[in-house]
Protein backbone atom coordinates (compact mmCIF):
# COMPACT_ATOMS: atom_id res chain seq x y z
CA UNK A 1 0.00 0.00 0.00
CA UNK A 2 1.26 3.47 -0.58
CA UNK A 3 0.21 6.57 -1.15
CA UNK A 4 1.09 10.52 -0.45
CA UNK A 5 1.02 12.75 2.41
CA UNK A 6 0.16 16.83 2.15
CA UNK A 7 2.53 17.84 5.56
CA UNK A 8 2.19 20.97 7.11
CA UNK A 9 4.29 23.86 5.65
CA UNK A 10 4.62 27.35 7.61
CA UNK A 11 5.81 30.03 4.94
CA UNK A 12 7.02 33.59 5.43
CA UNK A 13 9.14 36.16 4.23
CA UNK A 14 12.10 34.52 5.87
CA UNK A 15 11.71 31.13 4.41
CA UNK A 16 9.27 27.52 4.75
CA UNK A 17 9.24 25.37 7.48
CA UNK A 18 7.92 21.49 7.38
CA UNK A 19 6.35 19.44 9.68
CA UNK A 20 6.30 15.48 10.26
CA UNK A 21 5.11 14.56 13.68
CA UNK A 22 3.88 10.74 14.84
CA UNK A 23 0.58 9.94 14.51
CA UNK A 24 -0.59 13.19 12.69
CA UNK A 25 1.31 13.23 9.21
CA UNK A 26 3.91 10.44 10.37
CA UNK A 27 2.59 6.89 10.99
CA UNK A 28 5.21 5.68 12.77
CA UNK A 29 7.77 6.18 15.14
CA UNK A 30 11.16 6.86 13.16
CA UNK A 31 14.15 4.54 13.91
CA UNK A 32 15.92 5.60 11.11
CA UNK A 33 16.55 8.19 8.70
CA UNK A 34 19.06 8.46 5.74
CA UNK A 35 19.31 10.29 2.47
CA UNK A 36 20.29 9.77 -0.95
CA UNK A 37 22.18 12.40 -2.56
CA UNK A 38 24.93 13.23 -5.44
CA UNK A 39 22.63 11.08 -7.80
CA UNK A 40 22.21 11.34 -11.54
CA UNK A 41 20.00 11.48 -14.62
CA UNK A 42 20.41 8.28 -16.20
CA UNK A 43 21.25 6.18 -13.17
CA UNK A 44 18.32 4.68 -11.93
CA UNK A 45 18.13 3.33 -8.22
CA UNK A 46 15.96 0.85 -6.12
CA UNK A 47 14.88 -1.84 -7.85
CA UNK A 48 13.61 -3.73 -4.64
CA UNK A 49 10.77 -4.36 -2.32
CA UNK A 50 10.78 -4.19 1.43
CA UNK A 51 9.06 -7.50 3.43
CA UNK A 52 8.27 -5.36 6.24
CA UNK A 53 9.40 -1.75 6.75
CA UNK A 54 7.51 1.05 6.52
CA UNK A 55 8.81 4.50 4.86
CA UNK A 56 8.49 7.97 4.45
CA UNK A 57 10.19 9.14 1.26
CA UNK A 58 10.51 12.99 0.47
CA UNK A 59 11.94 15.23 -2.32
CA UNK A 60 13.76 17.95 0.30
CA UNK A 61 14.98 19.32 -3.02
CA UNK A 62 14.91 18.76 -6.94
CA UNK A 63 12.75 16.12 -8.25
CA UNK A 64 12.69 12.30 -8.66
CA UNK A 65 9.95 10.06 -10.80
CA UNK A 66 9.29 6.57 -8.31
CA UNK A 67 7.43 4.05 -9.35
CA UNK A 68 5.22 1.90 -7.29
CA UNK A 69 4.21 -1.80 -7.76
CA UNK A 70 2.31 -3.55 -5.57
CA UNK A 71 1.83 -6.39 -7.96
CA UNK A 72 -1.35 -5.48 -8.80
CA UNK A 73 -1.06 -1.78 -9.46
CA UNK A 74 1.61 0.34 -10.40
CA UNK A 75 2.05 4.36 -10.39
CA UNK A 76 4.46 6.59 -10.82
CA UNK A 77 4.81 9.54 -8.82
CA UNK A 78 6.58 12.96 -9.66
CA UNK A 79 8.44 13.61 -6.20
CA UNK A 80 9.18 17.63 -6.15
CA UNK A 81 7.51 19.46 -3.23
CA UNK A 82 8.58 18.70 0.17
CA UNK A 83 4.86 19.24 1.46
CA UNK A 84 4.35 15.96 -0.44
CA UNK A 85 5.45 12.57 1.22
CA UNK A 86 4.99 9.09 0.21
CA UNK A 87 3.88 6.07 2.91
CA UNK A 88 4.98 2.72 1.95
CA UNK A 89 3.85 0.15 3.68
CA UNK A 90 3.78 -3.56 3.07
CA UNK A 91 5.55 -5.36 0.05
CA UNK A 92 5.81 -2.32 -2.40
CA UNK A 93 8.44 -2.61 -5.81
CA UNK A 94 10.58 0.75 -5.92
CA UNK A 95 12.17 2.36 -8.86
CA UNK A 96 13.77 5.71 -8.63
CA UNK A 97 14.31 7.46 -12.08
CA UNK A 98 15.16 10.86 -13.69
CA UNK A 99 16.75 12.28 -10.67
CA UNK A 100 17.43 16.15 -11.52
CA UNK A 101 19.40 17.96 -8.60
CA UNK A 102 17.14 15.86 -5.91
CA UNK A 103 18.26 15.07 -2.40
CA UNK A 104 15.69 12.28 -1.31
CA UNK A 105 15.15 11.87 2.60
CA UNK A 106 13.75 8.62 3.61
CA UNK A 107 12.24 7.69 7.20
CA UNK A 108 12.06 4.10 8.44
CA UNK A 109 10.16 2.25 11.65
CA UNK A 110 13.00 0.42 11.56
CA UNK A 111 16.66 -0.37 11.14
CA UNK A 112 18.41 -1.37 8.30
CA UNK A 113 18.63 -5.28 7.45
CA UNK A 114 19.51 -6.68 3.99
CA UNK A 115 16.76 -10.12 4.88
CA UNK A 116 13.94 -7.30 4.53
CA UNK A 117 14.62 -6.40 0.92
CA UNK A 118 13.27 -8.52 -2.03
CA UNK A 119 15.45 -7.61 -4.95
CA UNK A 120 14.69 -10.41 -7.22
CA UNK A 121 11.46 -8.84 -9.23
CA UNK A 122 10.65 -12.59 -10.10
CA UNK A 123 10.31 -13.59 -5.98
CA UNK A 124 8.23 -10.27 -5.78
CA UNK A 125 5.73 -11.45 -7.82
CA UNK A 126 5.33 -14.85 -6.26
CA UNK A 127 4.87 -13.11 -3.05
CA UNK A 128 2.21 -10.45 -3.96
CA UNK A 129 0.58 -13.12 -6.23
CA UNK A 130 0.48 -15.86 -3.08
CA UNK A 131 -1.55 -12.83 -1.08
C1 LIG B 1 14.71 2.11 -0.33
C2 LIG B 1 15.09 3.21 -1.25
C3 LIG B 1 14.08 4.32 -1.30
C4 LIG B 1 23.19 0.84 4.50
O1 LIG B 1 24.31 0.42 4.86
N1 LIG B 1 22.32 1.29 5.44
C5 LIG B 1 21.10 1.77 5.11
O2 LIG B 1 20.32 2.18 6.00
C6 LIG B 1 20.71 1.78 3.71
C7 LIG B 1 19.34 2.27 3.29
C8 LIG B 1 21.61 1.32 2.79
N2 LIG B 1 22.83 0.87 3.18
C9 LIG B 1 23.80 0.44 2.14
C10 LIG B 1 23.41 -0.80 1.36
C11 LIG B 1 24.07 -0.57 0.01
O3 LIG B 1 25.43 -1.02 0.07
O4 LIG B 1 23.89 1.50 1.17
C12 LIG B 1 24.10 0.96 -0.13
C13 LIG B 1 23.08 1.49 -1.11
O5 LIG B 1 21.78 0.93 -0.79
P1 LIG B 1 20.72 0.56 -1.93
O6 LIG B 1 21.42 0.09 -3.13
O7 LIG B 1 19.70 -0.34 -1.31
O8 LIG B 1 20.10 2.02 -2.23
P2 LIG B 1 18.79 2.39 -3.05
O9 LIG B 1 18.85 3.84 -3.28
O10 LIG B 1 18.60 1.50 -4.23
O11 LIG B 1 17.59 2.06 -2.02
C14 LIG B 1 17.44 2.81 -0.84
C15 LIG B 1 17.12 1.89 0.34
O12 LIG B 1 18.12 0.85 0.47
C16 LIG B 1 15.77 1.24 0.22
O13 LIG B 1 15.38 0.71 1.46
O14 LIG B 1 13.53 1.83 -0.16
O15 LIG B 1 16.39 3.76 -0.97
Amino acid sequence: MFHLINLNSHSDTSGRLIVLEEPNSLPFLVRRNYFISNTNTIEPRGFHAHKSQKQIIIALNGSVDITLDDGKNKETIVLNDPTKAIYIEGIVWREMKNFNNCILSVLCDSLYCEDDYIRDYNEFIKITNKK
